[in-house]
């Protein structure tokens, strides 16, 4: 009886650590930071898939726009306020996403007067669609 159970015991042990060897080497997952049902994306047959930068020294802002199509905003370092027309301010800290709806006026900030800020942005759009329309 002992021994059936020390056996079922030690090949319980056996099973979770090869799990768990499985698990461990090199074998990565990538952490989902955001999921949204958005609207507006590009319905054509086909999109133009753009990756950005954009570095914000203390104090500097975007100039006044619109986007066509969703963008999205993953902040690398830093805080990204963006001030949307006829809402609330968002604040997007390092290592948060954020996506912009297309046809909002829209103006992006880097309110610190000591950190930079950088940002990655994500746009997919019709062809040939200019990444921003500034707003006069
Ligand atoms: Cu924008």
């Amino acid at each position: 009886m002992n021994k059936w159970r020390s056996f079922y015991f030690g090949f319980a042990v056996l099973l979770i650590s090869l799990v768990a060897m499985a698990q461990e080497q090199g074998v990565i997952k990538p952490k989902l930071l955001l999921s949204e049902i958005i609207n507006g994306m590009p319905k054509g047959e086909k999109q133009e898939v753009r990756v950005l930068t954009a570095s914000f020294k203390p104090g500097d802002k975007t100039m006044f726009h619109t986007h066509r199509f969703p963008v999205t905003v993953y902040v690398l370092e830093g805080a990204f306020t963006l001030e949307m027309e006829g809402r609330e301010p968002v604040t997007v800290k390092a290592g948060q996403p954020i996506i912009m709806p297309p046809h909002v006026k829209m103006t992006g900030y880097n309110r610190s007067s000591t950190d930079p800020l950088r940002l990655v942005i994500f746009n997919v759009s019709d062809p040939g669609t200019p990444y921003l329309d500034p707003v006069h």
